[in-house]
C-alpha cells in the first residue's frame, strides 16, 4: 500500500494559538505522497476565506503515518431530525444523548458549558457521562486529530457534514467514550449534531444565526482513565469507512 500522510491546518488571528490567538479554522486530511501539495493548498486557501475572517497564522504540519498503526472503524448511521426552536433542539437532544450510561443530568450540564462559552475553544470539553462533571483542564480542550475517511464522497457534499461525520466515528470509536454533542462555531451554520449508540443524530437550530460561539463535549465513563482515551483521540490515525 503506498505511504500515507497526514496534512494538518490549524489557523488563527492575532497571532499563533499558543500566542493567544483566536481560532478561525482547523482541519485535515489523510493524503497520499502525491496529493500533499494540492491538500496543503486547499487547506491554506480555506484558513485565508473563513466566514470567522482572515486568518494571520497559519500552521501547516505534515507527517508520514504508518500504514500498520492505522485503525479502520465503520462510519456513524446518519438520521436526520427536523425542529422549529433551539430549546426544542436541545430537547430533542438531551432525550437522544440520555440512558443507561448518561444521565439527563449530565446532559444539561453539557448544554450549559457550551453556552457558557464567551469564546470558542479549539478542542472539545470533556464530561462525565453520569455526574456532569467536567473533566479536561485549561481551555483548549482536546483536539481530534489523524483521521480521515477514503471514500469521502460517499458521504456527501456537505463539507460541515462529512468532517463531522468522520470525527464523531473516531469519537465514538473511543473506548470509554459514550457521546458528543456539538454545534459548529461558523455563524452561518446552525445544525449541530448528538452522536450516541454507533448514530449521528443531524439536529437544526442547535445555536443562533450569527453566533460565532460553538464546541463539542464528548461523554467519558466514569471509569475510564482519560489519558489514554486522550491520547487515542489526538494521536492514532484512523480512516473511516462507509
Ligand atoms: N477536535 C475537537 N474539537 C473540535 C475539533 C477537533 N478536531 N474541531 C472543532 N472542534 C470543536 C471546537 O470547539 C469548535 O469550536 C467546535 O468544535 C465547532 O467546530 O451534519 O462545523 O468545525 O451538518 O465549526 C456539524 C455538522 C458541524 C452538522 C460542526 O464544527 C451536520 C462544525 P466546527
Ligand atoms: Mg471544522
Ligand atoms: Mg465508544
Ligand atoms: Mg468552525
Amino acid at each position: 500500500m503506498a505511504e500515507l500522510y497526514s496534512v494538518r491546518m490549524r489557523a488563527a488571528q492575532g497571532g499563533p494559538h499558543e500566542n493567544g490567538g483566536h481560532h478561525i479554522s482547523g482541519a485535515e486530511r489523510i493524503v497520499k505522497l502525491e496529493d500533499v501539495g494540492a491538500i496543503a493548498q486547499t487547506l491554506a486557501k480555506r484558513a485565508l476565506h473563513h466566514s470567522k475572517g482572515t486568518a494571520d497564522f497559519i500552521n501547516i504540519t505534515v507527517d508520514l503515518i504508518s500504514p500498520e498503526k492505522i485503525t479502520y472503524i465503520d462510519c456513524l448511521k446518519v438520521e436526520e431530525h427536523k425542529t422549529s426552536s433551539i430549546s426544542e433542539s436541545h430537547q430533542l437532544g438531551t432525550e437522544l444523548l440520555q440512558g443507561p450510561t448518561i444521565s439527563e443530568v449530565a446532559v444539561y450540564k453539557a448544554i450549559s458549558l457550551l453556552q457558557g462559552l464567551d469564546k470558542s475553544m479549539r478542542g472539545a470539553m470533556l464530561v462525565d457521562a453520569i455526574t456532569g462533571e467536567r473533566l479536561d483542564t485549561g481551555d483548549r480542550g482536546v483536539r481530534v486529530s489523524h483521521m480521515d475517511s477514503f471514500d469521502s464522497y460517499a458521504l456527501g457534499d456537505n463539507e460541515h457534514m462529512r468532517e463531522a461525520l468522520v470525527l464523531a466515528s473516531k469519537v465514538q470509536s473511543a473506548d470509554g467514550i459514550v457521546g458528543e454533542l456539538c454545534w459548529s462555531d461558523d455563524p452561518d451554520y446552525t445544525v449541530g449534531y448528538v452522536a450516541c449508540n454507533g448514530v449521528y443524530h443531524r439536529i437544526p437550530n442547535m445555536k443562533e444565526l450569527g453566533s460565532d460561539i460553538g464546541g463539542r463535549v464528548f461523554f467519558v465513563r466514569s471509569d475510564i482513565d482519560c489519558e489514554s482515551v486522550v491520547e487515542y483521540l489526538e494521536k492514532a490515525p484512523v480512516l473511516v469507512q462507509r
